[in-house]
């Protein structure tokens, strides 16, 4: 197996020839008409300054997309173009959204064709952390390279320097230097981790310079765009705390040694305090395998350094006010067995109640079962009472982590193999590891038919993904 990232015989860096992250590129979606964002093929310089740019489908031309950027409670009113070769659509990542404007191919809307239109207009109603990216062929699509922030303002932004995005991504690069096209769709991969990457990206670039200054105080919102990658990030000697995860508030906590781990489509909002003088150079380092990579660096210009914040000068992020808690009393009670993939044993499964044996369920590329149902079923997981509290029983049955993501809603896990969990954040995508029980609940507050599925893109096409319905 090719060393990640290393697999040409230089990375950007070590040429001396590292591409600094450009200003944001920032849509106003929140103003009339609709902003148009055309998904289409392209290039993009992924593996540095000095190597040819790789082909890639990207919004705008850019990897990532542009940042759609709203206030709190405004509304976002976007025009999807599509100049893919294929139908696409747009989901909204983490937001409490409208179900009709949730962007799920075959469930909440058509793809929308080569050539054609769809808008998007909906409110987004919590500040945070948020992404866009395909519901159609999403293992494929987004792994081309279709994503992009969406950035919900505070009412109040924190008293921060600087706000930037880290959008952490792996690309599967051929010998060619070109993405690894053969294996879209290897079963391979499907029935095991998922398609993994050898080449690490941020914001589309290879161990990008990231200019700061000395003193200043950072805002970082990391993405973990990755098809199925489980990403770690540290910073080095700097100290960090985390303020949000997935779009909301959690108490401010200090960074462990092990650093911070993001399964795919999570979010962490960081505060980073730049502390070093003028001229420094600080890597942050993606740790998540034996090798420790440099994912990007932060370079402090030659200003004279900036007061240093006190200690005691935490940054504390307002909660999102229209979250409510779930109430166990008089909840429903849904459970979910998960089985199947490499070493799951999986036998048989089924298709809309008609039972397929493990050989048919192979040729049609389908090797995971949630409660024995292969891939999404006409009929719903649960059908849920508009506002009563939902509480999921996840058993993970397989040899593989999975970042289940429930769609339209955030939920709280309140059991970890047996054991209560008491004031868990706030999540849209929670990480279930191998033989792991994990029971989450929510207030089923928002009305529509939403997606529940594993956001490593290869297991959700080869059958885990199911969906709820609140009525
Ligand atoms: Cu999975």
């Amino acid at each position: 197996m090719i060393s990640r990232r290393k697999f040409l015989s230089a990375g950007a860096g070590a040429l001396g020839t590292a591409l600094v992250i450009p200003p944001r590129r920032i849509l106003a979606a929140g103003d009339k008409p609709f902003q148009i964002i055309e998904p289409k093929p392209t290039t993009a310089p992924l593996t540095g300054a000095d190597k040819p740019p790789v082909p890639v489908w990207a919004y705008h031309g850019l990897v990532p997309g542009p940042e759609i950027r709203v206030r709190r409670g405004e509304r976002v009113r976007v025009r999807l173009k599509n100049s893919l070769p294929q139908a696409t659509s747009i989901h909204w990542h983490g937001i409490r959204i409208d179900n009709a404007m949730d962007g799920v191919s075959g469930l909440t809307q058509d793809a929308v064709p080569s050539g054609g239109t769809f808008d998007y207009s909906f409110i987004a109603p919590d500040a945070g952390t948020y992404w866009y990216h395909p519901h159609n062929k999403s293992w494929e699509q987004m792994a081309r390279g279709l994503y992009g922030m969406l950035i919900v303002d505070e009412d109040t932004p924190p008293d921060v320097d600087r706000d930037l995005a880290f959008v952490a991504d792996d690309w599967l690069i051929g010998k060619d230097g070109t993405i690894d096209e053969k294996s879209f769709g290897n079963l391979g991969a499907w029935s095991h981790g998922g398609r993994l990457g050898n080449w690490l990206t941020v914001n589309g670039l290879t161990e990008p310079d990231i200019p700061v200054r000395a003193g200043e105080r950072i805002r970082l919102r990391l993405v973990n765009t990755a098809n199925a990658r489980i990403m770690a990030f540290n910073f080095d000697r700097l100290g960090a705390q985390v303020i949000a995860l997935d779009g909301q508030a959690v108490a401010p906590s200090s960074l462990g040694p092990d650093g911070l781990t993001i399964a795919p489509a999570q979010r962490v909002d960081v505060i980073v305090d730049i502390d070093g003088n003028p001229g420094d150079t600080i890597p942050v380092w993606e740790v998540s395998t034996r090798q420790r990579l440099q994912a990007a660096r932060f370079v402090l210009s030659k200003a004279p350094p900036l007061k240093k914040r006190q200690p005691e000068d935490v940054v504390v992020l307002a909660a999102n006010k229209l979250l409510r808690a779930p109430e166990p009393n008089g909840a429903q009670h849904i459970e979910l067995l998960m089985e199947g993939g490499a070493m799951g044993g999986l036998r048989e499964g089924r298709i809309d109640g008609r039972v397929l044996s493990i050989e048919e369920l192979i040729a049609k590329k389908l090797v995971w079962a949630f409660n024995g149902d292969v891939g999404r079923q006409i009929k719903p997981l649960a059908t849920i009472e508009r506002g009563r509290t939902a509480i999921i029983n996840m058993v993970n049955k397989t040899a593989f982590p999975h970042a289940m993501h429930l769609h339209g809603h955030h939920f709280r896990v309140i059991e970890r193999n047996g054991k209560a969990v008491w004031r868990a954040p706030w999540r849209d995508t929670e990480l279930v590891a191998r033989n792991e029980q994990v029971r989450i609940a929510f207030v089923a507050d928002n009305p529509g038919k939403w997606l529940f599925h594993c956001h490593m893109l290869e297991h959700q096409a080869a059958g885990m993904v199911t969906w709820l319905v609140v009525t």
